[in-house]
């Protein structure tokens, strides 16, 4: 009993002593730790006789339970006072209100881009990309539009000023990212599944719907036995998944000088599923995009034998389809940089 009352008035000095929680931690493992002084003694009961191990048990445990107390008492009571020093050390007021983080978003024509090239990798299309500085060759020749075309008038074009080279013209702005399909039947060959998304340029009046700069999709599918059955099965689940809700397309005739037979792309209006509303004018469908079959001449010009393989291509406006999305009624508002309209999406 005496050494217990001893163990427990020399402990509390200790305790009441030390200065950090280290030294505090140490002292509690001694004590009362798994291999410490108390547990010793308390080990020592069960060779007592009865009656002194009912006395010396009790005694025991409300000394383990002191001792306890004291040391969490004692840790709360340092961390406190090492928190308050930490604190006295700080000379500014930590009490008052943060600058809240300008972050930024992504942008809703990446945003649209990313989803557009998921639903075609899932269908199996690789996506490519071309430069934005283009020679002559790629945009047009080797697209079936030879100088002096009068096709050449359909795009504007920005010329850069350097000399041009001997073969491949003149170096422009592409005007379309159709110069891809060639560049692509090139590297890769057939059969070939892509899709290219990329900015374009032309040199054009600005209003609310015309940009000089904007962004297109290309598509381009080479096989053998492909026709345009495969376009339209393509085209309905794109764009039945990508405004999640079944879509209907339709072919009208149009001309490409890269294609043949060429045909414009309708789907049904995505607002009233075909019904007719004042964005589709009431029609029931939206103008989409331009496509048709590949013109030999522009697999001949990719490397690709024409009495193998066929395909088709397609381009449409990317920049118009994120206007559709979130019936943004101005173009130059995506390029224009104002946080105003950014902010909304
Ligand atoms: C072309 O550019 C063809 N290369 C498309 C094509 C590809 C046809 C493959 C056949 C086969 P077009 O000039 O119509 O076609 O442009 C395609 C789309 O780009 C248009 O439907 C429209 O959505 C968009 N577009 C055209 N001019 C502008 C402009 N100034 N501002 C914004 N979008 C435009």
């Amino acid at each position: 009993m005496d050494k217990l009352k001893q163990l427990l008035k020399e402990t509390l000095e200790k305790i009441t002593r030390i200065k950090d929680t280290g030294a505090l931690q140490d002292l509690e493992v001694k004590i009362i730790g798994r291999k410490g002084e108390l547990t010793n003694v308390l080990r020592m009961l069960k060779d007592m006789p009865e009656e002194e191990r009912k006395t010396f048990g009790q005694e025991a445990n409300k000394t383990k339970q002191a001792l306890q107390e004291a040391f969490d008492e004692k840790r709360a009571s340092l961390s406190s006072s090492m928190m308050k020093s930490a604190l006295s050390n700080i000379d500014f007021d930590i009490t008052e209100p943060g600058i809240r983080e300008q972050t930024g978003h992504i942008h809703p024509l990446a945003k649209v881009q990313w989803e557009v090239e998921n639903i075609f990798s899932q269908m199996g299309f690789a996506i490519m990309d071309g430069p934005e500085v283009e020679s002559e060759y790629y945009n047009f020749e080797g697209l079936n539009i030879p100088a002096h075309h009068p096709a050449r008038d359909m795009q504007d074009t920005f010329f850069i000023d350097k000399e041009p080279d001997k073969k491949q013209g003149r170096l422009v702005l592409r005007t379309h990212t159709s110069p891809v399909q060639v560049r692509t039947m090139e590297k890769y060959g057939a059969p070939l599944r892509v899709i290219v998304p990329g900015r374009v340029f032309r040199y054009e009046a600005t209003d609310a719907s015309h940009d000089t700069t904007f962004d297109q999709v290309e598509g381009l599918l080479i096989d053998k036995d492909i026709s345009l059955a495969h376009l339209k099965g393509v085209m309905e689940e794109f764009l039945t998944r990508l405004f999640q809700r079944e879509a209907k397309v339709r072919f009208r005739p149009g001309y490409f000088p890269f294609v043949e037979p060429g045909l414009e792309l309708d789907f049904s209006c995505a607002l009233c599923g075909g019904g007719g509303c004042k964005v589709c004018k009431k029609s029931g469908w939206i103008e989409f995009m331009g496509a048709g079959m590949v013109h030999e001449n522009v697999l001949k010009a990719g490397g690709v034998d024409p009495k193998k393989y066929q395909g088709w291509a397609f381009g449409f406006g990317l920049t118009r389809l994120v206007m559709m999305r979130y019936a943004i009624d101005d173009i130059r508002l995506l390029k224009s940089a104002d946080p105003r309209f950014l902010k909304q999406f």
